[in-house]
């Protein structure tokens, strides 16, 4: 799937980018999609930077309805911020049409490449170093949800169908281990066990929502912490990125996922899972940051489901990388042969600390809604 560096240049000039081309590099985070910066330089010789990005078709095997929802978003949020003038640190996403004036462009090898302004002094982190940062991203991925809750849901259409339907990833992975593709079943028995022994959680939240008592939302679906542009400065939360996966969901995935990615000390994929721990006090600021712009439009029944989601979309995570490293590393980029079951197990670690601590996290979040 990747695209070699020297067509940045080329790919850049499909778009409605003003100024010389002076420079492009890759960027290589995340898991999924293939990413470069590109920097140009006008006529007086000012400089700006846009991000270049090929939509992963393996991932998303319709990418022109990825575009579509992220071109409806961006309008609703730009429309908004700019109407309310509210201060996101002067910045949002931007999708910067190309020459044709299309959201995206064909790639010169194939796939659809699309075009963001880059966030300029601002920076991501993989680790929460303070609770500060954790405040500050909770807040942004609230004040996010909160800007699309009046969105009506059928406005996004589902691109990736089942992405957080728990069960169904459980079941899945018992079709992964049946298949035994790669001959790898063996060597993971335990953490099979550890997911069976809690396999009744992984239908919680759905049943909430067949039975009516949990909404469908816009959301983010990937709140994972480097996905929020911090400034450089001040550490505050300035712009969310990655809204590939902006679809129907449950909000209270959302904030899960972000307890997920961001109370533990280490990285996801740290092969040594006695450091992984949830931290409480980073789970509390992720709390207050994201209730601060979330509770609004939040039920009760959404705000006491906060923890139990944390546990539930890190199983579901741990679960979607066993799948993976089952089936022979199809989905998630790998850098070694062992990297999605290093991260398997983190998340799996991950749970077992939040299990320990469930109780101090439900009395917390109590604390903030007593009903
Ligand atoms: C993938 O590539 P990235 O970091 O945006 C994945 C998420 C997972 C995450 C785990 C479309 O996100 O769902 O939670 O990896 N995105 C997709 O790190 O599957
Ligand atoms: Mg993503």
């Amino acid at each position: 799937m990747s695209d070699p560096s020297p067509h940045i240049e080329e790919i850049g000039s499909r778009f409605a980018i003003d100024g010389t081309f002076i420079g492009g590099e890759e960027i290589e985070s995340g898991h999924i999609n293939t990413t470069y910066l590109a920097s140009y330089e006008d006529d007086e010789g000012e400089r700006s930077r846009y991000i270049l990005q090929r939509i992963n078709e393996h991932v998303f095997p319709e990418p022109l309805v990825v575009m579509k929802n992220i071109a409806r978003v961006t309008k609703h949020i730009n429309r908004k911020v700019f109407r309310q003038k509210r201060d996101f640190g002067g910045q949002t996403l931007n999708l910067y049409p190309g020459r044709d004036g299309k959201d995206c462009v064909a790639g010169p090898t194939g796939g659809v490449w699309r075009c963001y302004n880059y966030i300029e002094g601002c920076r991501t982190y993989d680790v929460v170093e303070n609770t500060r940062q954790a405040y500050q991203a909770a807040k942004a991925f609230g004040a996010f949800q909160d800007l699309v809750s009046d969105l009506p849901v059928e406005k996004v259409k589902v691109t990736i169908p089942g992405f957080h339907d728990s069960r169904a990833r459980y079941q899945r992975l018992q079709e992964a281990i049946s298949a035994d593709s790669c001959g790898r079943a063996a060597g993971v028995v335990e953490e099979i066990a550890f997911i069976k022994e809690r396999e009744d959680i992984l239908g919680i939240l759905l049943d909430h929502l067949a039975a009516g008592r949990l909404q469908e939302r816009v959301t983010h679906n990937d709140t994972k912490l480097n996905n929020v542009m911090m400034d450089e400065q001040t550490d505050e939360a300035v712009c969310v990125i990655d809204l590939d996966t902006v679809m129907p969901g449950l909000a209270v995935y959302d904030f899960g996922d972000l307890v997920r990615a961001a109370t533990s000390p280490v990285e996801e994929d740290e092969p040594d899972t006695s450091k992984v721990t949830m931290r409480m006090p980073m789970f509390e600021a992720l709390l207050e940051g994201y209730l601060e712009t979330a509770h609004n439009f939040l039920s009760d029944l959404e705000i006491k489901l906060l923890p139990l989601s944390a546990k539930v979309i890190t199983l579901e995570t741990g679960i979607r990388f066993l799948t993976d490293y089952l089936e022979g590393d199809q989905y998630f980029k790998v850098h070694h042969d062992r990297h999605n079951l290093d991260r398997c197990r983190t998340q799996l670690a991950l749970v077992r600390s939040i299990e320990d601590q469930e109780p101090q996290m439900d009395e917390f979040v109590r604390k903030w809604n007593p009903s």
